[in-house]
Formats: structure tokens, C-alpha cells, sequence
């Protein structure tokens, strides 16, 4: 079972690497991998198994979090329609974005990083996802927007190397530029 612990935290290289490409199908040993990180997200959003294990809520985590330098990455995240988004995602890939661009109000936070950032972080408003989903074995095509979007493009950075922090304005971290869609969570 993940815990806290097992979370890298920056300052760790992992999380400044460019992960692996990951062969599919998955082996059993990324299987189980995958399924640990699940069952991570979905006990930290249980109030009783949050609190027992001494959890911090999450909606995604990517396999170089748990110093596993792999693509791959899970979304666990129920938007405001009660829908939920859950995803384990490999070699994901964005193959479009729309210009506009949104942001979350609160600004980001992020499992690896035990202080506030503030300032606002602009992610692409829509994207439209290529990757191999180890939930249903395939090939999948998403188009994601709002909160999903936004969890999404977080995750795909972990992949890359890449902090939520590196996207915020040094002299302004609050500037907006003008039509960003602003996204509440
Ligand atoms: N998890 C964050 C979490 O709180 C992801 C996140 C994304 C938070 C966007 C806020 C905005 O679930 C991670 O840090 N995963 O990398
Ligand atoms: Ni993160």
C-alpha cells in the first residue's frame, strides 16, 4: 500500500527526469504499479482510510511520484455533475489544445510539494488526449476540459520533468491574460 512516505518530495531528481516510455501491453509488475496508485487516490479521498493512514487528498499521481520514472500516471476525480473521471493512463500524449486557456482559481497544489505556491498556474482550457488506458486495455482518445483537463496537464508535466510551479509568472503570479477561463474546484 502507498502511504506518504513512499511520495517523493522536490528536491528528489526523479521529479526532474524525463520518465520512460512504457511497453504494452503492461507487464503485471506496471499492472500492480497502477493498481497501488488507484487504490492511493481512492483511500485518500475516503474520510475514515484518510485519516487512518494520514493521507493528503489527491485526484492524480504520476508513477515518478512514487520514484518509478515510467509514463504513466492515474486520475481518480468526480467533477461538479457527479461524473467521474478515472483514468490509468500510458504514454499519454496531447495531439490538440485549444487556444484558450483556464486556470484554477485556488491556484495548484501538489502531492510532492509540502507548501503553498501562490500564484495562478495557465493550462491549455481543452485538450484532446492520446494514450494507452490500462483500464480497458486499449488505445483511447479523450477530450478533456475544465478540472479533468487541468488534473491531466499536471500529471503530464510529472512525466516531462516538469512542476506546476515552473508555469507561474516570477514577476506577477497572479497576472491573467485576457479570456483565460477561470476553473473552480
Ligand atoms: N496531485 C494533485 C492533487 O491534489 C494534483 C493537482 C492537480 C492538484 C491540479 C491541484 C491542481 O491531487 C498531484 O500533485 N499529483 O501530481
Ligand atoms: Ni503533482
Amino acid at each position: 500500500m502507498i502511504l506518504m512516505k513512499d511520495i517523493v518530495r522536490e528536491g528528489h531528481p526523479v521529479l526532474r527526469q524525463v520518465a520512460h516510455e512504457v511497453k504494452t501491453p503492461l507487464t503485471e509488475q506496471d499492472i500492480n504499479i497502477i493498481k497501488e496508485m488507484q487504490e492511493f487516490l481512492i483511500n485518500s479521498q475516503d474520510p475514515e482510510l484518510s485519516e487512518k493512514y494520514d493521507l493528503r487528498a489527491g485526484v492524480g499521481l504520476a508513477a515518478p511520484q512514487i520514484n518509478i520514472p515510467k509514463r504513466m500516471f492515474v486520475i481518480y476525480l468526480e467533477d461538479d455533475d457527479e461524473r467521474l473521471y478515472q483514468y490509468a493512463l500510458v504514454n499519454p500524449k496531447i495531439v490538440s489544445h485549444s487556444v484558450e486557456k483556464s486556470y484554477l482559481t485556488s491556484g495548484e497544489g501538489c502531492l510532492s510539494v509540502d507548501r503553498d505556491v501562490p500564484g495562478y498556474v495557465l493550462r491549455h482550457a481543452r485538450v484532446t488526449i492520446k494514450a494507452y488506458d490500462a483500464l480497458s486495455e486499449k488505445e483511447v482518445k479523450l477530450r478533456l476540459k475544465g478540472l479533468p483537463a487541468i488534473v491531466f496537464q499536471h500529471e503530464l508535466d510529472h512525466l516531462n520533468g516538469v512542476m506546476f510551479y515552473d508555469h507561474i509568472n516570477k514577476e506577477n503570479p497572479f497576472h491573467l491574460p485576457e479570456n483565460a477561463i477561470a476553473v473552480e474546484n
